[in-house]
């Protein structure tokens, strides 16, 4: 499973939640990014993630679904991303909410299709900072849950999440720096090619939420410019 998010470096995620007509839809499966990741953090229901999923199943591209809601967990998705917000106010965020998963629906969760994502939730404007009630964290505190999620749990992902602002790159960087093992994602305000590539330069793999309900021309450049940082790279 590790193996399958080793080579992606961009992601567009779609909210259930929100509307994006075919010709969109077929634009954004088409662009060249690695992968569709389904996923917001209000408005999630069965039936919205399921009518997403059968439209984007048109399309050869990886799809998968960042589970926030119990009550809209999909089958049939490639792979199940599973947040952990390590700054959340409550441990419920952290373990608890996945505890009770475990114990009402473990006898039919397909374990091999989990993969945990280490979030640190940096936006204390976004919806996921005031559900979670996310701490504000300094750059040195931002390092120190990367770390732990690194190397003490190691977790595979480490998602730097700032949705709906552009973040701070130097605290990304050094985020980045301390990693052994794990992914970075990073997501927040990559709008257009500039922005992503910026945010390319300094983390493994990024997100592209917003701008597709926003300005989709724009965020279907961002593709294009994420390959061509990581190919200068190498
Ligand atoms: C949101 O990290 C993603 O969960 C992407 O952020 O919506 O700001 O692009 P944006």
């Amino acid at each position: 499973m590790k193996q399958m998010i080793a080579s992606w470096q961009h992601i567009f995620k779609l909210d259930p939640d929100r509307d994006l007509d075919d010709q969109g839809l077929e634009a954004v499966c088409l662009s060249g990014t690695d992968a569709i990741m389904i996923g917001g953090s209000s408005g999630v229901t069965y039936d919205n993630t399921v009518e997403l999923l059968a439209r984007v199943r048109r399309f050869e591209v990886p799809c998968v679904l960042e589970v926030s809601e119990l009550a809209a967990v999909v089958p049939g998705f490639d792979l199940y991303l599973i947040p952990m917000v390590l700054n959340a106010g409550h441990p419920d965020w952290i373990v608890g909410q996945q505890a009770r998963a475990v114990e009402r629906y473990g006898y039919m969760i397909p374990w091999e299709q989990l993969m945990p994502e280490g979030y640190i939730v940096l936006n204390p404007d976004a919806t996921v900072a005031r559900l979670t009630g996310a701490t504000a964290l300094e750059s040195s505190e931002a390092q120190a849950y990367a770390q732990v999620a690194d190397r003490l749990l190691h977790l595979p992902i480490v998602y730097l999440e700032y949705s709906g602002q552009w973040g701070d790159l130097e605290l990304v960087k050094e985020v980045r720096r301390t990693l052994e093992q794990a992914r970075l994602f990073y997501g927040g305000g990559i709008v257009d090619s500039q922005t992503a590539r910026l945010a390319a330069a300094v983390a493994d793999t990024i997100i592209v939420g917003n701008g597709v309900y926003n300005d989709l021309e724009r965020a279907l450049e961002t593709v294009t410019a994420v390959h061509e940082v990581k190919t200068l790279r190498l």
